[in-house]
């Protein structure tokens, strides 16, 4: 493998997952010329008035490839990309796939504090941005980060600055697409080389990723495009940003397109943007997670949209609240299958015939024969029949661990090699996982993972703070928000619009920055000296006065 810092699977295992076809040993962009052939003149990819069937898709994606090599990109190499829902990202990310670049795939809001370091460990030879979003100048900050490790700029967007590289000229589909098919064969990577890196949640001071393989992320997104029945008839609305491994690969775009079926980007999960193009479409499935759904809910009682082509809506990301599963499938009037995954691999779905019961009250179970688990008490032994505990987990789509990240890994992963989840699960008598609790130290804000120790790093770096904590307070929208509670230096003063400010200027993305601060005299502790974030947290949600500083 060209990148150190990845964990490989131990050998028995590789020669398992190749002998039992769980792993194909064909990278992930040798597929994109087979789903051609099978379904070359249908539309692959919807994106506002672009329309591009299979064979246009395999054109553009080799183009870019190409191109991508001329600019000296090569097998091995990582990028940082950063872009809306659009057809140019899926272009870009199957190009990457078709040349042994690997995407780091951040999320639009994103900003100095997360790409710096997210360029930086991964050592990135190029930054993809759209030139702006909003108000925000993606293409000047990309420029900053590119300058201080000599990596290229490459643009979405009208305004590409000079030095710059933009990424839809470098798409253009120019000269003999056959000769350029058999061309770019030379460049195929490895199957068993990083196809891609997910961010995970983590919980760590600084972001963690999670280098996944071609044979890893292909068996993930065609498995589980199997257990959700896609097929060529499947209309699949990208709602959620396509870096998350949810809409991307599980089953995602990717499941989509491996069956024939057609892809529909949407530029936000809002009702007033999606109902539109489910009818327009024809949509007929869709990744959500609760804090979007309720918003679905609550606008389908009036819509004038036809949302009938609906047939599953699929839920995930944060627990679902209790009674939710039916509300919606009665609201949208089509099935609801919940999803409990994560960017280090396990994936959950309810299955289609789950009867509703089950379907309601638990967030589904393994999609393969090959994945493990255990449930294991606070001294890592099985927490018996029935019983909670935390999950742990391995198998043919689970990493053995992050990607630099040794010492982390040690605490995330045991030494033989089962990735630590940090939920607690208890098994249904349906055979399904039901997510009862969380262990790892995380705000999961409407879907999106905050590591606490990250923004109580950044909190300590506020002159006034003294000692920081990070509680995740439930919040009716999105499920749960960010709490900050500081104790401060002797005379200092701090308020939430200062902390607001600070975390804004340090370049820290949004959903991350505390909605909530609490300025306490003391921060309660464990019997081993560690703030008791449980006790907190109860103090916090019940009676804040109790810390009040100088009570
Ligand atoms: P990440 O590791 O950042 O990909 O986040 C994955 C985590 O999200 C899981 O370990 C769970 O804590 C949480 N999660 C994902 N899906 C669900 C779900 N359906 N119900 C409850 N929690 C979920
Ligand atoms: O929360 C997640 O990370 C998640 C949820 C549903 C995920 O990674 C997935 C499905 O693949």
């Amino acid at each position: 493998m060209k990148r150190d810092g990845t964990v490989p699977w131990p050998p028995e295992a590789v020669k398992r997952y190749v002998a039992e076809g769980y792993w194909r040993g064909r990278p992930l962009g040798d597929y994109v010329w087979d789903w051609a052939e099978r379904s070359g003149d249908r539309v692959a990819i919807v994106d506002g008035d672009v329309r591009l069937t299979y064979r246009e898709l395999a054109e553009h994606v080799d183009a870019l490839g190409e191109n991508l090599v001329g600019l000296g990109l090569r097998d091995g190499d990582n990028v940082l990309v950063q872009l809306p829902n659009c057809w140019e990202f899926v272009v870009f990310f199957l190009a990457c796939q078709r040349i042994g670049v690997a995407p780091v795939l951040a999320l639009l809001a994103h900003r100095e504090h997360e790409l710096g370091h997210l360029a930086e460990l991964a050592d990135v030879a190029a930054i993809v941005v759209p030139d702006r979003c909003g108000d925000f100048d993606h293409q000047a900050l990309a420029a900053t980060l590119a300058a201080r490790r000599d990596a290229q700029v490459i643009v979405l967007g009208a305004e590409v600055h000079s030095g710059h590289a933009s990424l839809r000229s470098l798409s253009r589909r120019q000269g003999d697409a056959e000769e350029r098919r058999i061309r770019m064969m030379r460049y195929a990577p490895h199957s068993g080389d990083v196809a891609l890196f997910l961010l995970s949640g983590g919980t760590t001071g600084v972001p963690k990723i999670i280098a996944r393989t071609h044979d890893d992320y292909e068996y993930n997104a065609r498995r589980s495009a199997e257990v959700c029945e896609f097929d060529e008839d499947t209309v699949y609305l990208v709602t959620l940003p396509m870096a998350h491994n949810f809409p991307l690969g599980s089953p995602g775009l990717l499941g989509a397109l491996m069956h024939g079926g057609r892809v529909v980007m949407a530029p936000s999960p809002r009702p007033e943007v999606t109902f539109e193009l489910i009818e327009r479409e024809r949509v007929t499935t869709s990744p959500l997670v609760p804090a979007v759904a309720q918003r679905w809910v609550e606008a389908a009682a009036t819509t004038t949209a036809d949302l009938s082509s609906l047939r599953t809506v699929q839920i995930g990301g944060s627990v679902l609240p209790e009674g939710f599963a039916a509300t919606l499938a009665g609201a949208l009037k089509c099935q609801v299958q919940q999803v409990y995954g994560m960017a280090e691999g396990l994936l959950n779905y309810t299955r289609l015939d789950d009867p509703p019961h089950v379907v309601e009250t638990t967030q589904g179970r393994p999609i393969s024969d090959a994945d493990e688990y255990r449930i294991v008490d606070e001294n890592g032994r099985p927490a018996g029949p029935g019983k909670p505990g935390e999950l742990l987990t391995r198998g043919p789509y689970t990493p053995r661990g992050y990607f630099r990240a040794p010492e982390h890994n040690q605490l995330a992963f045991t030494p033989d090699g089962w990735y630590r989840t940090g939920d607690v699960v208890v098994v249904h008598p349906s055979g399904n996982f039901v997510v009862q609790a969380r262990i790892k130290d995380l705000v999961n804000r409407g879907g999106e993972k905050v590591s606490a120790p990250e923004v109580e790093e950044l909190a300590m770096e506020l002159p006034q703070v003294r000692q920081a904590a990070v509680v995740p307070v439930p919040d009716r929208a999105l499920g749960e928000r960010v709490c900050l509670c500081v104790v401060l230096h002797k005379g200092h003063r701090l308020d939430l619009a200062d902390v607001q400010r600070e975390f804004h200027a340090r370049g820290v993305a949004k959903y991350k920055i505390p909605e909530r601060l609490e300025v306490v005299r003391e921060l309660p502790l464990t019997p081993i000296g560690k703030v008791d974030k449980k006790m907190l947290l109860q103090v916090v949600t019940s009676d804040p006065r109790q810390l009040v500083a100088g009570a």
